[in-house]
């Protein structure tokens, strides 16, 4: 159910990149975003690893970007994604200047439904390289913290 409703966010951003760039008029910067938050936003910062950058006309990044627990539908329920790898819409073209597939960033990520693109993302911080990032599907979010060391005073004194 989750990777449906995925689908249904992703089909939902693709049209509405269509609609943007249908709407352009030619020219290098003509994929900039460029659009007001709305009182719906919601900002996320995700890590994730650059599987492809934006080919030439397409405002599009490919990223494998960690579990957002936070994520909300258009309604504003709840709707945690999962770890995946999908194409977010850069504001800038020039956010991804500087950067290569392989490389590991932290994204801001503003999920804004009722905007003309409801998912976008407004800058990209590289990260270290070996950076460790999480991509189980499932956040563990089990209280394993029951083996706590054994600190104090038992041993008497001398
Ligand atoms: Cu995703």
């Amino acid at each position: 159910m989750k990777t449906l409703r995925h689908a249904v966010a992703l089909v939902t951003t693709l049209v509405s990149l269509a609609a943007v760039a249908c709407s352009g008029q030619g020219g290098s910067s003509s994929t900039d975003i460029e659009q007001e938050p709305t009182a719906s936003a919601h900002t996320f910062k995700v890590r994730a690893e650059v599987m492809r950058l934006p080919a030439d006309g397409s405002p599009e990044i490919y990223l494998h970007h960690e579990a957002i627990d936070g994520m909300v539908d258009p309604r504003g329920k709840a709707m945690p994604m999962d770890s995946m790898t999908m194409p977010f819409a850069l504001a800038k073209q020039s956010l991804a200047e500087g950067i290569s597939p392989g490389d590991k960033v932290t994204m801001t990520l503003v999920i804004d439904w009722p905007a003309p693109v409801p998912v976008l993302v407004t800058a990209l911080e590289p990260l270290p390289p070996d950076t460790q990032l999480d991509f189980s599907t499932k956040p563990d979010k089990g209280d394993e913290d029951d083996a706590e060391p054994d600190v104090g005073g038992t041993r008497p004194p001398t």
